[in-house]
């Protein structure tokens, strides 16, 4: 089973920071593949300095070129050094309007430029609060992982969106139950489900890496802000 430690930087970063991609480069990443995303701004700087650190992009177009100002596409990306990209976060979902639909095209475009693609789902506080967690994984899953997924290329991220940035985590019975349903979910789909790398997302911290790590079926982690600084990733990446 893969286990992969990815930091999202976000809109966070410039060339004053790529420091910290240095003091991770230096670590041992033989037995987790350990991957930074940050802006596409310094991807191509990040991927010169990132030895045995991967880099990916944190969104990418559905086409592989075209009039389409201000994007960038999944073939840029791999030009850039990425070998990876997240489609589908819940920022891109919200802050764009991409629907399941999208989210599945740019993720074939990422494959179909030889990346790894990250693709996140998630529920919001009312519809966990509705009991509905399940049901909008599930759609978002059959909606947003291409049928051409599979293991060696498809990482599956579970995001409630309730805890991303807020320092809120799912209890581990709770992060237990979707990571499960999403396995069932992949293993009837896809013949290599059962080995699709899940991260869980949202607060992951130090602190209570280790803790999340343990729940079955969580194979790694998709952080945001505690992968801005190396010594934070560094203890997150020591956990898994
Ligand atoms: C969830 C996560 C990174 P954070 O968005 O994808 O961010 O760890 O800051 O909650």
């Amino acid at each position: 089973m893969r286990r992969i430690a990815a930091g999202n930087w976000k809109m966070n970063g410039t060339g004053a920071e790529l420091g910290e991609i240095e003091t991770l480069a230096a670590r041992n990443t033989d037995s987790v593949e350990v991957v930074i995303c940050p802006p596409a701004t310094l991807l191509s700087r990040a991927a010169d300095i990132a030895g045995p650190v991967l880099v990916g992009g944190q969104d990418c177009h559905a086409a592989e070129s075209g009039a389409h100002t201000g994007d960038v596409s999944a073939t840029m990306l791999k030009d850039a050094g990425a070998s990876f990209v997240i489609v589908g976060h819940s920022e891109r979902r919200a802050d764009h309007g991409e629907t399941d639909a999208d989210i599945a095209a740019k993720a074939q475009a990422g494959l179909d430029a030889g990346l790894n693609v990250i693709i996140c789902v998630g529920e919001t506080l009312d519809e966990r609060e509705a009991g509905r967690t399940l049901d909008v994984v599930g759609t978002q899953l059959a909606g947003s992982v291409p049928d051409s997924a599979a293991s060696n290329t498809v990482v599956i991220a579970y995001e409630p969106v309730w805890a991303i940035g807020t320092g809120k985590v799912p209890s581990n019975d709770e992060i237990e139950e979707v990571h499960g349903h999403i396995r069932q979910l992949l293993t009837e789909r896809f013949d290599t489900g059962a080995e699709m790398a899940l991260l869980y997302g949202g607060s992951v911290k130090p602190s209570n890496a280790a803790e999340i790590f343990a729940v079955p079926h969580v194979n790694g982690a998709l952080v945001g802000g505690a992968s801005l600084k190396a010594s934070d990733f560094g203890g997150i990446i020591d956990a898994l």
